[in-house]
């Protein structure tokens, strides 16, 4: 068989392109130029930017600020240069048409060795320059330059970040064949207390928050970055750069705010189907209310009462014995029910694919669920990154639970945020569960404070 190289059509230009500028005439240049101006004014002009790295609040956002801001002056500068002169050299150089003449050449410059220096030399300077300053950012930057007063290990999770605090500060690693080695970072030590996906062995006395990562103001925070299954990336804008978190592996990087508020942020790096979903929030407590907070998400949850002999159980009653047979499985709850803990004992690494569900010991606590993309109390706007903090604390008393959207999240989790429990990952529906269940296990979980 031969193949003809033939062009099946022909190469000769059926249009004839006569001259240059009817070629430009054709293109919309003012509106499409209009256009492009305009959505960057009006995207400038957005009054609540909560991902904004041009509003720093932190020492860490800061540096990067100040490192950008002079760059991008340069930037500007050699751009308006460049372009501006190439724009200007091109009209004013400009031949009328009818005075063009093929002969007329203007003077041929070849190996024009000052020339060529000059414009070898003048970038290369100006990069040296900015180097220096882009060196020590990325220097400052670093975690272990200068090392915080809290441990937090981040971890990603398809769709939700889980945040595990080393409260008694032995570490986020465990010794599960007690033997006194630990597995460590990068792959060494004790191999026989490696556990699969995480290939960390990690420490089931931490505290697991998800969700919000409640730090203190002015303070740096020391992040251990990893993640349960793909690749995501750590992102506050307002308090410092991305770090991505590998499966696998440890990455390590640090926050820190000013004030106390609320910091929003998103993953980073696409990480499937409800990437966009992923969000974080932070919260930043003065230091009294941040040991507040913290002793109590170290108590156990109440288990509410039983009922006397009888008489029908509460809500809060039944809608606890509805977790404990349909959702302890998968979610951890602290509390002082030995028959559950022995049931269900502690151990974040659930029945999942990805590892592990959001820990509810203190679930009413937060502000937001679900990859921080709901509010949990209706009235706050979990896009809104300007939550009262002053009120962070008194959450589950003051402010009224988002009853009606927890309630379709029980039923249906899967409608309210993709997900692909067939796949084990993220959290089923429970077609199964009657509206009183379900309304039982709203009123259980407002307790969970
Ligand atoms: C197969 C495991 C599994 C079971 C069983 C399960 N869940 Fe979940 N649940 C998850 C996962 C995973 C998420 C995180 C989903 C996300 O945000 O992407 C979640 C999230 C939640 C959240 C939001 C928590 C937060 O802070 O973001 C609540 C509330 C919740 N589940 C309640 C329940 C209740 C009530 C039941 C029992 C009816 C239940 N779950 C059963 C896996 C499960
Ligand atoms: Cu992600």
């Amino acid at each position: 068989m031969s193949v003809s190289l033939t062009p099946t059509t022909s190469l000769t230009p059926t249009t004839k392109i006569r001259k240059g500028r009817n070629f430009v005439r054709r293109l919309p240049l003012g509106p499409t130029g209009a256009l492009a101006s305009l959505a960057l004014l009006v995207s400038a002009c957005a009054e609540d930017k909560p991902l904004n790295t041009f509003e720093p609040r932190g020492p860490k956002a800061q540096g990067i600020y100040d490192l950008m801001t002079p760059i991008w002056i340069i930037m500007i500068v050699v751009f308006v240069v460049v372009v501006g002169g190439t724009l200007v050299l091109t009209v004013i150089g400009r031949v009328k048409p009818e005075d063009y003449d093929e002969n007329d050449l203007p003077k041929q410059v070849h190996g024009h060795t000052v020339a060529e220096l000059a414009w070898t030399i003048a970038p290369a300077i100006l990069l040296a320059g900015v180097s220096f300053p882009m060196v020590s950012a990325i220097w400052d930057l670093e975690r272990d330059n200068k090392p915080g007063e809290l441990d937090v290990m981040v971890i990603g999770q398809q769709w939700y970040w889980e945040y595990r605090y080393d409260v008694d500060g032995d570490g986020f690693f465990e010794d599960v064949d007690g033997d006194g080695e630990l597995y460590g970072i990068e792959g060494d030590g004790d191999q026989d207390d490696k556990e699969w996906p995480l290939n960390l062995a990690l420490d089931d006395d931490d505290l697991s928050v998800p969700n919000q990562l409640v730090i203190p103001a002015g303070q740096q925070v020391d992040l251990t970055l990893t993640s349960r299954d793909v690749v995501h990336s750590f992102w506050i804008p307002r308090l410092n750069g991305k770090r991505d978190t590998v499966p696998g592996r440890l990455t390590f990087w640090s926050i820190d705010a000013d004030k106390p508020g609320e910091y929003n942020g998103a993953c980073g790096e696409f990480c499937g189907l409800s990437h966009a979903r992923m969000r974080m929030s932070v919260v930043a407590l003065p230091e009294a209310e941040f040991d507040q907070w913290l002793k109590n998400q170290m108590s156990l949850s109440e288990v509410p009462e039983e009922p006397a002999q009888g008489q029908d159980p509460s809500p809060e009653r039944a809608g606890y014995e509805v977790f404990a047979s349909q959702c302890a499985r998968c979610h951890v709850v602290n509390n002082s029910d030995s028959a559950l803990q022995e049931l269900y004992p502690k151990d974040f690494e659930a029945d999942l694919l990805s590892g592990a569900a959001p820990d509810l010991t203190k679930f009413a606590t937060r502000s937001v669920f679900a990859g921080a993309i709901f509010s949990q109390y209706s009235g706050i706007d979990p896009d809104d990154d300007n939550l009262d903090v002053t009120n962070y604390l008194q959450l589950a008393g003051t402010e009224r639970l988002n009853e009606a959207l927890l309630t379709r999240w029980i039923k249906n989790a899967p409608e309210e945020k993709a997900m692909y429990p067939e796949g084990r990952r993220g959290m089923p529906a429970f077609p199964g569960l009657s509206d009183t269940d379900v309304e039982n296990l709203v009123a259980y979980l407002a307790t969970l404070d």
